[in-house]
């Protein structure tokens, strides 16, 4: 089984995460989007572009970081159960990462491009919407967390994808105020397969920041 990812890259993350947690073994493949040929030849296994990509040992091909670690999930069936067996806890499970998806990651884009505008420009109408949007979810999340210790109750797929994202989040957004999610995140950044997953993207993410136009820094937890 072959994992196309970049290290830097959440999604790719979110899935080291989940195969990290469950100890499955795997063939990692970098895959470095910035340069032109790799990204041309890389179409052919993934026509978006996108990482991550998972290419299971019987050639099937997988898009989408939540659909490779449902497929993990089931393929693999070891603790920790990523997506829960109770059908309204999945239920829950999916309706999390999705939340964290649609609205926690579009405003982390949202903000994130913001910053890289000259500062005239910067704060319109879209960049509000989507942070208004992300403070919302992050007020959920919070909430949530005050009785909890991960989003449902054991650690799940909901999980792999709030580690990165929010992560990612401290660069363009401070949310030290929801005490609740800080702790959870220092929390997640304490489990082993999170530790991993950060540190071999911290080089690449660093390098990349240190390229842009307007500087952002990679903050700390
Ligand atoms: N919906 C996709 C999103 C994947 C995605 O956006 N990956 C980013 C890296 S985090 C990427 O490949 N970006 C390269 C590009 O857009 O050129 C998923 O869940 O896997």
């Amino acid at each position: 089984m072959k994992l196309y990812y970049a290290p830097a890259s959440s999604y790719s993350q979110r899935v080291l995460i989940a195969l990290y947690e469950k100890e499955i073994n795997f063939t990692p493949v970098e895959v470095n989007l910035f340069d032109p040929e790799v990204r041309q030849n890389y179409l052919n296994i993934n026509p978006f572009g996108k990482v991550p990509t998972l290419v299971t040992d019987d050639g099937t091909v997988l898009f989408e970081a939540s659909i490779i670690i449902e497929y993990l999930d089931k393929t693999y069936p070891c603790a920790p159960q990523l997506i829960p067996v109770n059908s309204d806890k999945a239920l829950e499970t999916r309706m999390l990462e999705r939340i964290i998806d649609v609205y926690i990651n579009t405003g982390r884009e949202a903000l994130f491009s913001d910053t890289q505008r000259p500062i005239e420009a910067r704060g319109a109408a879209n960049v509000i919407k989507a942070s208004k949007l992300m403070e919302t979810a992050l007020l959920l999340l919070d909430e949530r967390l005050a009785s909890r210790t991960w989003l449902v109750d054991e650690f799940s797929a909901s999980d792999c994808a709030a580690a990165p994202t929010l992560a990612y989040l401290r660069i363009v957004y401070n949310y030290e105020h929801l005490s609740n999610l800080t702790n959870y995140v220092k929390r997640l950044e304490s489990r082993p397969s999170v530790i991993n997953t950060f540190n071999s993207g911290r080089e690449q993410m660093t390098q990349m920041l240190s390229k842009l136009k307007y500087p952002v820094e990679l903050a700390k937890a």
